[in-house]
């Protein structure tokens, strides 16, 4: 019998996520459980319709989302470690379908293995929040990763840090590859305790003025149409906050891009409306 596994598509996506959660570990960005990436499926499984959809448990959502219904999502599995979804992702991530309401999911991809244990990452109502925002402005972004990436965090718990404009003038100044992979910078949400609805509303409201954000003290979180060029957010920025921690640490201030060095390469690369 086929299942929705058997979609190449799918198979690609599920082999690139195992990919990527190797990256975060090796990283050093991904201890324990931390982090976690969902898929929009609505393109791959669009014409899929699952038989039985009765025997898979179903679960409540905290808030109705009904511009996601009878949507497929790939998420990972909450407790889970990026450095086993990366050898053996079935076991550590599941697809789930939204009620043709929007008001509960199942877990579709369940075995009997991992029956009664696996559920989706303790941050799904921020990761179907902005999905659903995401589809309702008809975006192309299908991917979203959260992360925690070091040097990020570390210059969060700075007060000096914590203004957008600062920051990104600093990180866009560390490396010419900042300004042209992230044009609109990186945006900061305050604190807010993780997995909430909280921490979910405060990051829709970011996202309209940026495609990858620093949760202050906690980690980052991006957004994009494609799992890598979503990461290479994240990673171009983090390469910017190192260099200016490795400069500090060496007890020098680092000079950064000049305004006119920056202003010629948002010209020579058209990003920012030039
Ligand atoms: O998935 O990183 O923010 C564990 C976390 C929560
Ligand atoms: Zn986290």
């Amino acid at each position: 019998m086929n299942t929705i596994f058997d979609n190449k598509q799918l198979q690609e996506k599920i082999h690139d996520v195992a990919e990527l959660a190797d990256y975060l570990w090796q990283k050093g960005w991904a201890e324990r459980n931390a982090g976690n990436i969902s898929i929009n499926l609505c393109d791959i499984l669009k014409d899929v319709t699952v038989t039985d959809l009765e025997k898979y448990p179903e679960f409540k959502l905290k808030k109705a989302l009904p511009g996601l219904k009878g949507g497929f999502f790939f998420v990972t599995g909450t407790g889970k470690r990026m450095r086993d979804l990366a050898r053996n992702p079935l076991l550590n991530a599941c697809v789930i379908r939204i009620s043709d309401k929007g008001d509960s999911y199942r877990i579709i991809s369940q075995n009997d293995i991992n029956f009664y244990e696996l559920r989706p990452t303790s941050e799904l109502p921020t990761h179907l929040g902005i999905h659903e925002q995401m589809v309702k402005n008809g975006s192309k972004n299908r991917v979203i990763v959260h992360t925690h990436p070091n040097e990020l965090i570390a210059l969060s718990h700075s007060p000096m840090y914590k203004s957008e404009d600062v920051l990104n003038r600093i990180l866009w100044g560390m490396h010419p590859e900042s300004v042209i992979v992230v044009p609109r910078g990186v945006g900061m949400v305050p604190y807010e305790i993780p997995g909430t609805t909280d921490i979910a509303e405060l990051t829709i409201k970011a996202l309209a003025d940026h495609d990858v954000l620093i949760w202050e003290k906690h980690g980052c979180l991006a957004v994009g149409e494609e799992l890598f060029d979503t990461f290479d957010l994240i990673d171009t920025l983090s390469k910017s906050a190192q260099i200016f921690i490795y400069a500090k640490s060496a007890g020098f201030e680092p000079e950064g891009l000049t305004e006119n060095q920056l202003l010629d390469l948002k010209k020579a690369f058209h990003v920012g409306g030039y």
